[in-house]
């Protein structure tokens, strides 16, 4: 059955010259899909729970495997990854809509990257031994917390996949992952690399359901030890609550944000408008991180302003599998998102921010959105409270620093932040007193397998990547044994 669906990704991409004549095709790609696949029902859940609890119990292959193993075996899953990465780019640009050159040359390699870097940790990840009063030896052990529930999102399904793979399995755990209904190829295809290097049977469980029946099954099991979910701020509050009326199973979110991107006067003018204009039109918009709040000085407002509109207005849209395009369709061919962001347009003209291009769907075929850019925003504006997930750019104006980051501050999200200025004074000031798990200095988006990202405030808990996040994956076992004094 994968493999009818999956014949389908080549196909499309060998004959998408015509990208816009392709589409009623994809959408029917995706209804056979939804027809294998219709992991309804609690049941579905419940079966893949119980083979993942099989695959953690004590003695099994999964728990007696040596932890260089487990880092070997990650190892091979990131080498298949990269052997298929022109397929596997193709099925994420058919399943997303994203530029076939980003799917390739940024979401496969940071996708190894990942799995590398914590094939790496498996044989590394250390305890203590601790000097406690009286005689005793104290030590602790890192064990895996067990059963883990992993609910991914449709903006990069691949690497939030990875991110998520890649600490739990290198730390022992078994998984039941949840993957977006928009697009579940390209994870159910690893799912098919990870049968073929090696993992033992029900250590990884791939169920293509919806959120409100295999999302929430998975939230409210009362055997699944911990929750790992990246999606909006809303249903993070349901998981949380799912956890707190079941079994407390563990709960690391990553959510939503608004994130500010200051630009102060002494900024380099051309880096910061093409790094601001990345940081919201990247993905479609599509980015928890997306830099949606963009903060610039008063003296240079006007010129940033315009020349953030020419940058737009030269915006590339298209067929996603065009090496030209920078922008394609908005991920989905369900109508909800697509409207929610021309609403968001709508409020912003209304409220009296300044439309100053695009505005409206690009074509009446398919998902595109002209990019499209507000200035004169101020904060209380709608556009400039929620998260528009989509291409629309906020610009606001500010004098004085402290003005700004109280500012930048006022949002109940705290995801990222980034600053441009050349003044190091300045950028430490900013730095320290911006309330978000991650901000960025004169570049933006920028991410590694090494350094942890997530949130503040309601932008969620827990960290993901780097050695942090292996803690979240972990639980601690102290281990205290008396030591007799004498040899009796
Ligand atoms: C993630 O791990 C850190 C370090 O152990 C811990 O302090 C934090 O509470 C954990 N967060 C969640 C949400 O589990
Ligand atoms: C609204 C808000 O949270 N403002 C805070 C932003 O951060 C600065 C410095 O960290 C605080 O002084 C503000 O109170």
């Amino acid at each position: 059955c994968v493999l009818q669906v999956l014949w389908w990704g080549p196909r499309l991409a060998a004959s998408s010259t015509d990208f816009f004549s392709a589409i009623p095709q994809m959408s029917c790609a995706r209804k056979i899909l939804n027809v294998i696949f219709p992991t309804k029902s609690p049941t579905d859940v419940d079966r893949a729970v119980k083979a993942a609890r099989a695959a953690f119990r004590l003695g099994s292959p999964w728990r007696r495997m040596d932890a260089s193993d487990r880092g070997l075996l990650l190892t091979r899953l990131a080498d298949a990854i990269e052997r298929d990465a022109g397929y596997l780019a193709e099925l994420e640009t058919l399943d997303n809509g994203k530029p076939y050159a980003i799917s390739y040359c940024v979401d496969i390699p940071n996708v190894v990257k990942c799995l590398r870097y914590y094939a790496g940790w498996a044989d590394k990840w250390e305890g203590k031994t601790i000097p406690i009063d009286g005689d005793y030896f104290c030590y602790t052990r890192h064990e895996p917390i067990g059963v883990c529930g992993q609910i991914i999102p449709w903006n990069f399904p691949l690497l939030m996949q990875a991110w998520k793979l890649g600490p739990a399995l290198a730390t022992g755990n078994t998984i039941v992952m949840k993957v977006a209904e928009q697009t579940p190829l390209t994870a159910l295809y690893v799912a098919n690399l990870i049968k073929e290097v090696g993992f033992p049977e029900g250590v990884v469980n791939i169920l293509p359901g919806m959120g409100p029946s295999a999302g929430a099954a998975i939230a409210a099991h009362m055997d699944v030890d911990k929750l790992a979910f990246t999606g909006s701020t809303e249903v993070g509050h349901l998981i949380q609550q799912a956890s707190g009326s079941s079994n407390l199973k563990k709960v690391t979110l990553e959510l939503g944000g608004k994130s500010p991107n200051i630009i102060l006067s002494d900024a380099n003018m051309e880096e910061a408008v093409e790094q601001a204009h990345f940081a919201l039109f990247f993905n479609q918009g599509q980015c928890c991180c997306a830099g949606s709040r963009t903060y610039v000085q008063a003296d240079i407002y006007d010129e940033f302003v315009e020349r953030s509109v020419e940058r737009t207005k030269n915006r590339v849209t298209g067929d996603p599998f065009d090496l030209k395009t920078e922008h394609g369709p908005q991920v989905t061919w369900e109508t909800q998102l697509f409207k929610k962001i021309l609403n968001y347009i709508d409020i912003g003209k209304k409220e009296g921010a300044k439309m100053l291009c695009g505005g409206k769907a690009a074509s009446d075929k398919g998902y595109f959105i002209q990019p499209t850019v507000f200035g004169d925003v101020h904060d209380q504006m709608t556009i400039a409270r929620e998260e528009i997930f989509g291409p629309v750019m906020q610009i606001m104006k500010f004098k004085t620093l402290e003005e700004v980051l109280e500012r930048a501050n006022d949002t109940k999200y705290g995801l990222a932040a980034a600053v441009f200025t050349k003044d190091i004074d300045k950028a430490h000031y900013l730095s320290s007193g911006l309330r978000a798990g991650t901000v960025w200095i004169n570049c933006y988006d920028v991410f590694g397998a090494q350094a942890p990202f997530g949130g503040f405030k309601a932008s969620g808990n827990g960290r993901e990547l780097g050695e942090y996040g292996l803690d979240n994956y972990t639980e601690v076992k102290t281990v205290t044994i008396k030591v007799p004094q004498k040899n009796s």
